[in-house]
């Protein structure tokens, strides 16, 4: 994981790199600019790619691809059965290179004039329609838990006891749902769990630590669901997915650059303590989006974003323990 935390860093150093050099350039379109970028990210030094060399490299890549796709169908027949039903949510493992290649070309023009991520107090469900919902734009909605239970109860102790408690819940995650440790030595739930109080409470002395991962376990999300809300913004239609991602850490590095292949928009409560998000447009925007964009999320506010058309990373600021819980919604 310390080797994924380093390749991350350094795909978030070359694209800053490369979309500073387009931006000295002169315009390219979009696509030239991702083929740089894929090209960049494969093979090192940036060269031209001419007509030949595309169609070379589209077979070098596709019939790999195809291939192990077939191989994938035959061996995997009942997780992509799953995939296709809503109960699984993922078949391969991150691999930054693959998003990058299967993510659709995002339309620039929603960032070109897009000067910070905004912090709204409050907002109606019609203008978070028209605004946010679905068109990419990050935003905060902040103060927007107002009443939810997990404020006072959820911590680590409490998932440490509900996990405990609940049989099978870690080992659904292990098994059936995802765990992040983001580059900190934790090889699974139970490992988390199993860290020293001293740790968990990040004594003087003691390192820090940042995980995360998705629940699928019925019985585990029936009562994590008791402790928080759809919130009161998301289209009437809208509906959560029943997968909740909790992430908890003290401050330092959270997530590292990163984008996702998870298909909806989500939303992230902030239940305890601060975190920085930064943002940073997919390649092709280089030269008419930011280079990038921050944005605090205090506790309380909620997140929107889009993690499939956004490489994003998160760091915990000083002060409290970060805790978020969140979901999709469609
Ligand atoms: O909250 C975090 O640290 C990362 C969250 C994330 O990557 C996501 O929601 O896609
Ligand atoms: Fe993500």
């Amino acid at each position: 994981m310390a080797a994924a935390m380093k390749e991350g860093v350094a795909l978030e150093e070359m694209f800053l790199q490369l979309k500073n050099e387009f931006v000295m350039k002169k315009k390219l379109d979009p696509k030239t600019v991702r083929a740089h970028f894929l090209a960049r990210v494969k093979e090192g030094p940036p060269r031209k790619i001419d007509m030949l060399e595309r169609y070379k490299l589209s077979l070098f890549f596709l019939l790999p691809v195809a291939l192990a796709i077939l191989l994938g169908a035959i061996l995997l027949g009942d997780t992509l059965l799953e995939i296709s039903e809503g109960r699984h949510y993922c078949a391969l493992e991150t691999n930054q290179f693959l998003m990058e290649m299967v993510r659709p070309i995002f339309n620039c023009e929603l960032c070109r004039n897009m000067t910070r991520i905004e912090r709204i107090p409050k907002i109606s469900r019609q203008e978070f329609l028209e605004k946010y919902a679905y068109t990419t734009i990050p935003v905060v909605i902040t103060g927007a838990t107002d009443g939810w239970k997990a404020l006072d109860t959820f911590s680590y102790r409490y998932f440490k006891k509900l996990y405990t408690h609940h049989r099978g819940g870690m080992e659904s995650v292990d098994k059936d749902c995802q765990f992040f440790n983001w580059g900190y030595p934790f090889e699974s739930m139970q490992h988390v769990f199993n860290m020293t109080d001293a740790q968990a409470d990040l004594e003087p002395g003691e390192e820090s630590w940042y995980v995360g991962w998705s629940n699928c376990h019925g019985d585990t999300a029936k009562v994590l669901r008791e402790h928080y809300e759809t919130p009161y913004f998301l289209p009437e239609k809208s509906e959560t997915s029943t997968l909740d991602w909790i992430f908890i850490g003290w401050p330092g590095p959270g997530a590292f650059m990163h984008i996702d292949k998870v298909g909806r928009p989500s939303w992230q409560a902030q239940i305890s303590g601060r975190k920085k998000w930064k943002f940073v447009p997919v390649p092709e925007c280089a030269g008419i989006c930011k280079d990038e964009y921050e944005v605090i999320v205090e506790k309380g506010d909620i997140m929107i974003l889009d993690s499939n058309q956004w490489y994003h990373s998160t760091f915990v600021m000083p002060g409290e323990i970060s805790i978020t819980i969140g979901s999709e919604y469609d």
